[in-house]
């Protein structure tokens, strides 16, 4: 079966997404997109075999002939397209976050578990990236013993001058580490405590950059994570896990190591497009999969609930200085199979 994917949002991942179903991926076509900007929309359209452009979202939802709805459009507007794909009864992608508020991701979890059918995935793609499930294994097998504190950085040569505030350092970019974590361990994160180091200049003046961010897991074991959102030199994703007997930390990604005139070289990705592209080839493959055998696969809105509630006591954090507890809602048993 050849599922038909409709796409919301356009923009960078959104067309990232269109080339690998397009080109990469097996079993999927993209038969309709939309864009609140119509003109991005029909230029994408153009590129296309076959897709027609629909002026909204919903429209799009509506149309029989889309089996499957990818969501790449701002975070703010993911929880009505969200919704209005589970009241249709049909599959939905979601590019993180599921929605912005703790709020906005219950009346998603209500929602899906009303419909009685499994129809939400979210885009945390670290955890189909073979360097994080390698560390997975390590941590899984023992082979470093009880692990005991993560150290992660998520350092971004850039982010657009305006409108990308403090706030967004933990909603936008935190919230792969919050995922990642809960993935990792396999176990909740309890409290969050956010820290301001010197400011870097090279942000803009009311942006914040860097922060740390520390997150106490159920069981004691601290991850901390360094944004650094203007670092300048590339995208860099760095973690490592302490354990009892030893560490398990991400691989280099540069495809050589160059040695030459006494010293070794290799590249830094660009940008998360470069970093991740085979996780992003994986999740989305796992996606198709599952929409076309009607199954269910990833991560899930319960993850992206869990995410947003641990990113909304970051936030609080953020503007009290103080350590924040997390208090999530009890797991519906829809979704213990994961
Ligand atoms: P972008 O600004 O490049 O693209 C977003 C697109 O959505 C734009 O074309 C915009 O016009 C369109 N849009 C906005 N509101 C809309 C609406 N109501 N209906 C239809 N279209 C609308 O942003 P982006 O970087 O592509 O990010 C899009 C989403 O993907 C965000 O949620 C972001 O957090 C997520 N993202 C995830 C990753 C990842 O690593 N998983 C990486 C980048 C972005
Ligand atoms: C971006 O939206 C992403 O999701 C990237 O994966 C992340 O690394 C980056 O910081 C975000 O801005």
């Amino acid at each position: 079966m050849t599922v038909r994917v409709g796409v919301i949002g356009v923009g960078m991942i959104g067309q990232d997404h269109i080339r690998r179903l397009t080109h990469v991926l097996s079993g999927s076509q993209v038969v309709a997109v939309t864009d609140v900007d119509p003109t991005r929309a029909q230029e994408v359209a153009d590129g296309l075999q076959g897709a027609r452009v629909h002026a909204t979202g919903q429209e799009l939802i509506r149309d029989d002939d889309v089996d499957a709805v990818l969501v790449a459009s701002w975070g703010a507007t993911h929880e009505e397209y969200v919704l209005a794909a589970i009241e249709a009864g049909k599959p939905v992608f979601c590019e993180k976050p599921l929605a912005t508020t703790e709020e906005a991701c219950q009346r998603i979890l209500d929602a899906e578990v009303a419909s009685g059918r499994r129809l939400v995935m979210v885009g945390f793609m670290r955890r189909y990236d073979a360097s994080y499930q390698g560390v997975k294994s390590a941590v899984d097998d023992g082979a470093i013993g009880t692990p005991l504190l993560m150290h992660c950085a998520h350092r971004n040569p850039s982010v657009p001058p305006y409108g990308f505030t403090t706030e967004m350092m933990i909603t936008d970019s935190a919230i792969h580490e919050i995922d990642l974590v809960r993935w990792m361990f396999g176990e909740e994160v309890v409290a969050a405590t956010v820290l301001k180091p010197r400011r870097s200049s090279k942000g803009s003046d009311d942006l914040h950059d860097p922060l740390i961010v520390l997150l106490e897991m159920g069981s004691g074991v601290l991850v901390d994570v360094e944004l650094s959102l203007n670092i300048g030199y590339g995208y860099d994703i760095r973690g490592e896990v302490v354990g009892e007997s030893g560490t398990a930390s991400l691989a280099e990604t540069a495809a050589a190591m160059v040695k030459s005139d006494g010293r070794f070289s290799g590249g830094v990705p660009a940008d998360w497009r470069e970093r991740f592209i085979r996780a992003y080839d994986v999740e989305l493959q796992d996606w198709i999969d599952a929409v076309a055998t009607g199954g269910f696969t990833g991560p899930s809105a319960w993850d992206g609930y869990a995410a947003a509630v641990v990113s909304d006591a970051c936030l609080e954090a953020l503007r009290t200085g103080t350590r924040t507890v997390v208090s999530q809602r009890e797991r519906p048993d829809f979704y213990t199979k994961s």
